[in-house]
């Protein structure tokens, strides 16, 4: 047999456990050591990441991945961030076997922030780059401490910042489903993605639980002591600023998740452009209450 054709450790779709992937040649197992104050730039996560071939993908060299893993980050103006993200992500997803890209969804303009939107469209930009089956849906400000946490998809959406410094270590409510999440494409099909209309901060997070509950899904979530990470501490950006119109949105998702998501995606594609760490995407998605195709004069 030659060495491409073994698999990954743990690399099975619907994989629903957890335990430790890795034996010693394969990279470290424990915790690792998360510090923001540390000097950081591209030029070096570059030089320390040689495999890594442009717009930011990566694949294990002596096993074949059953996973194709697009990491999706929805960005504006957060570029230290980023740096660090790349900076711990890259050797981690590597260590991990990862078969990945990494793409980088940038909201073009002023307008409110929505992070949902942009998790549509770089699932549906990655869709058209290679045959992913796994999405991972990340801010770009958390990192984790613990290489057991396995960046891979599971036999139901997986939440995967649900022990997190800022909340010492604890999930601050149950159906909390922010900030890291992972669905097959399967899965994130069958509830039609976010939702597009939650502009501003907040709900978006708690709308997507209310699909999957609705689509008969549960979420898992792997231990919590494997899945510490932690958050880099900042302020509400300017443009984010929390919008209480998305409230009553929320449990409006079993009735509208079928003709709001992806089915309804419209965007303006600015740019699309290979760097050496990440793919970016950067787009004109218009603002709340107006819709794309009357600003922008059609959808994409
Ligand atoms: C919480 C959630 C987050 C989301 C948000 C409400 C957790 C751990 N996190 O995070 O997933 O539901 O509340 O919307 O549950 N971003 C930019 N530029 C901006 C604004 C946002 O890049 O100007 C991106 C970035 O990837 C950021 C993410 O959007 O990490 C979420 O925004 P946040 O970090 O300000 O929200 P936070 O930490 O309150
Ligand atoms: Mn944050």
């Amino acid at each position: 047999m030659r060495p491409g054709q073994f698999h990954c450790y743990r690399d099975v779709l619907n994989d629903v456990r957890e335990t430790p992937p890795f034996k010693g040649k394969i990279g470290g197992t424990g915790p690792l050591d998360v510090d923001f104050k540390i000097n950081v730039s591209i030029d070096k996560i570059i030089l320390e990441n040689l495999n890594i071939t442009f717009g930011g993908h990566s694949k294990p060299k002596n096993c074949t991945a059953l996973q194709k893993i697009a990491i999706i980050i929805p960005f504006r103006n957060r570029e230290l961030h980023l740096t660090y993200w790349l900076f711990y992500m890259h050797p981690f997803l590597q260590k991990q076997q990862g078969d990945y890209g990494i793409y980088v969804v940038e909201q073009h303009g002023q307008s409110m922030f929505n992070r949902a939107k942009l998790m549509n469209i770089g699932y549906t930009e990655a869709v058209k780059d290679y045959d992913y089956n796994c999405f991972i849906f990340s801010d770009v400000d958390i990192i984790p401490m613990n290489l057991k946490n396995l960046y891979r998809c599971s036999k139901y959406p997986k939440h995967m910042a649900h022990s997190l410094d800022k909340f010492n270590f604890r999930l601050p409510y149950k159906t909390l489903f922010g900030g890291i999440v992972a669905f097959t494409k399967e899965q994130y099909l069958n509830i039609n993605g976010f939702s597009n209309s939650f502009w501003g901060w907040g709900g978006e997070d708690d709308e997507l639980y209310q699909r999957v509950v609705a689509a008969g899904m549960i979420i898992e979530r792997a231990p919590q002591n494997i899945s510490k990470a932690k958050m880099m501490t900042h302020m509400r950006d300017p443009g984010n600023e929390r919008n209480q119109k998305n409230v009553p949105l929320i449990s409006k998702a079993k009735f509208k998740m079928h003709e709001d998501g992806l089915s309804s995606l419209e965007y303006l594609l600015i740019s699309f452009t290979r760097h050496r760490l990440y793919t970016k995407i950067t787009v004109d998605i218009g603002k709340p209450d107006d819709s794309v195709k009357h600003s922008l004069g059609g959808s994409v």
